[in-house]
């Protein structure tokens, strides 16, 4: 099989590993095939040590733009109920616990239009690097649904209440540079460099102390719905495990030594 016919596309550069949404004439609309592969690919990029670092992205001119219509249309031929819940439950949400659960550091490298699902995808990696010319739309609402796949609990989270409920509301498009002025990426880079921009980042990253940047993601997510000295006693608590760690006794025997750290992810 050809590169061109892989629906997934899996890239390893060093500790960085890519998964490449590969449907490109849909815009990587996401069928079961595709979610299939991407959720079995996300869990092996977490059991395997050498990966330090994972990047989504999508081939041709699209992110992802969410579930694919064509795929599911056989399902409004009846006047039968459509039964939405358990497609999401069993195809989509795994995908998204897993990757918010990761401990390690997950890029959205969003080289185009994220809409529906591929938006709520984008949205739940820890990070976003998007191209000039992407653009994210909570598309749900324009064929009658609910943003699903974590958009109403990443949304507001990254934009706020208010935001939030207008984008999701609307559907409207949000452009790059709105999505950055809005706190909904952290960078934009012209549309040439995402890939180079996006590699930098992800070596940058894959060359930490892994495991502190997997309890560092646990700490920031657990205080959404932590107060404050549950917070704190869960710091303490993840501090102990960071402080056990390989890296960290580099981290300060490089220090005192006055030489770069070597972090090994362990
Ligand atoms: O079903 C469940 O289990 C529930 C789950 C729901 C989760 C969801 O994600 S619901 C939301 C689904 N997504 C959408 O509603 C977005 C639909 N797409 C669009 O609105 C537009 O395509 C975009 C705004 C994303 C991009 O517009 P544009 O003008 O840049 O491109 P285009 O011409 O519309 O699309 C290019 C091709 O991709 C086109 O095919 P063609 O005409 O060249 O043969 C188009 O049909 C196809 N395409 C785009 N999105 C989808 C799709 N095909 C299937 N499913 C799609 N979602």
């Amino acid at each position: 099989m050809s590169d061109d016919d892989q629906i997934l596309l899996i890239e390893n550069d060093g500790a960085v590993r890519t998964l490449r949404l590969n449907r490109p004439d849909v815009l990587n609309a996401l069928n079961d095939d595709l979610l299939a592969a991407l959720g079995k690919a996300v869990r092996e990029a977490e059991k395997d040590k050498t990966v330090r670092c994972l990047v989504i992205t999508g081939a041709g001119r699209g992110f992802s733009a969410g579930q694919d219509l064509a795929d599911v249309s056989g399902r409004y031929k009846s006047d039968a109920p459509i039964e939405l819940g358990a497609h999401i439950r069993e195809r989509y949400n795994p995908i998204i616990s897993k990757i918010r659960t990761l401990e390690k550091p997950v890029i959205a490298s969003v080289n185009g239009v994220a809409a529906g699902a591929g938006c709520s995808l984008a949205l739940v990696c820890d990070l976003r690097i998007a191209a000039e010319s992407a653009s994210f739309i909570e598309a749900f609402i324009n064929v009658g649904l609910v943003p699903d796949s974590g958009s109403t609990f990443m949304l507001p989270r990254l934009v706020g209440a208010a935001r939030a409920m207008e984008l999701a509301m609307t559907g409207r498009k949000v452009k790059a540079d709105e999505a950055l002025r809005i706190g909904l990426v952290n960078r934009v880079v012209p549309d040439a460099d995402l890939v180079a921009e996006t590699t930098k980042l992800a070596q940058q990253l894959a060359a930490l102390p892994t495991r502190a940047i997997g309890l560092t993601k646990r700490a920031i997510n657990a205080a959404w719905s932590n107060d404050l000295d549950t917070q704190l006693d869960y710091e303490a608590m993840l501090q102990t495990t960071a402080g056990q760690t390989r890296d960290h006794r580099e981290g300060i025997a490089a220090f005192l030594e006055k030489r770069r750290p070597n972090f090994t992810g362990e």
